[in-house]
């Protein structure tokens, strides 16, 4: 009888129990359970620069581009597992270009401007990977409104295209909140340098925004001053009515 007991429990012991164990150390299906409530952002810059090359390629090639995505602070991206770059189908059976690890980005030489398709993937394979199209942009257009470029990129002909997004992670696992809250791990290479000044357009908008608001609310003025009058008009032209109508 006793036999019977201990041979019962081995079985029990080796099959669910362990597969469970490696289910979490490999951060499976099972990855801690949602942290319901819990937000966490993480702000990051994408896009792309290039610059003329000093003569066309014989593939007609005209530009050097890079296209990537960093993040926004001097942190690793600990959360991410792979970056993919899906170029134009003309460029053939290596349009789609994967990278597992920093720096995310793509080197390439073309001759024209085309939607590029940036897809983040997790660590925790249950967070739905992030999809970002990108314009790579060649050219400076638009001379009617010129986004202001740093002077030392004008004098380097590098033109940019980038910009500031933010990944936000509703109701994490346990297993990426972790990750996500981490203490952040800096670059060895140093902080990411930008080449928009995001800090300074954030003032700017600030600024723009309350300027907004204060006209808003000067046209708020009019218009309840300009009600009031036609109210009192109305009222008058009431009170004239019932008296001709009393009389
Ligand atoms: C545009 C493909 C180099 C069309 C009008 C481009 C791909 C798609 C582009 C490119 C559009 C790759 C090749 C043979 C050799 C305005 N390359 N689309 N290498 N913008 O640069 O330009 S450009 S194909």
């Amino acid at each position: 009888m006793c036999n019977i007991v201990t041979e019962y429990i081995g079985i029990m012991v080796e099959t669910p129990i362990i597969k469970n164990k490696t289910s979490i150390t490999e951060w499976g299906p099972d990855s801690g359970g949602r942290q319901k409530g819990v937000t966490i952002v993480k702000p990051v810059v994408y896009g792309n620069i290039s610059r003329a090359l000093p003569e066309p390629l014989d593939n007609k090639h005209t530009h050097k581009w890079t296209c990537y995505i960093k993040p926004y602070k001097n942190e690793e991206m600990t959360y991410v597992k792979k970056v993919s770059f899906k170029l134009h189908e003309s460029y053939g059976p290596q349009a789609e270009r994967v990278m597992t690890t920093p720096p995310f980005e793509v080197q390439e030489t073309g001759w024209g401007e085309f939607e590029l398709i940036i897809r983040i993937y997790f660590v925790d394979p249950n967070e739905r990977p992030v999809t970002i199209y990108h314009h790579l942009r060649l050219f400076n257009h638009d001379p009617n409104n010129p986004a202001p470029p740093v002077p030392q990129i004008i004098k380097n002909k590098i033109v940019v295209s980038e910009h500031y997004d933010e990944i936000v992670f509703q109701d994490p696992s346990l297993m990426m909140s972790q990750i996500l809250n981490a203490p952040p791990k800096p670059f060895i290479n140093g902080p990411y340098r930008h080449e928009v000044d995001f800090d300074a357009k954030a003032q700017k908008t600030a600024i723009d925004i309350s300027g907004a608001k204060k006209k808003v609310r000067m046209e708020i003025t009019v218009l309840k001053d300009r009600l009031k009058k036609a109210l009192e008009v109305k009222a008058k032209l009431e009170e004239e009515r019932d008296k001709m109508n009393t009389s």
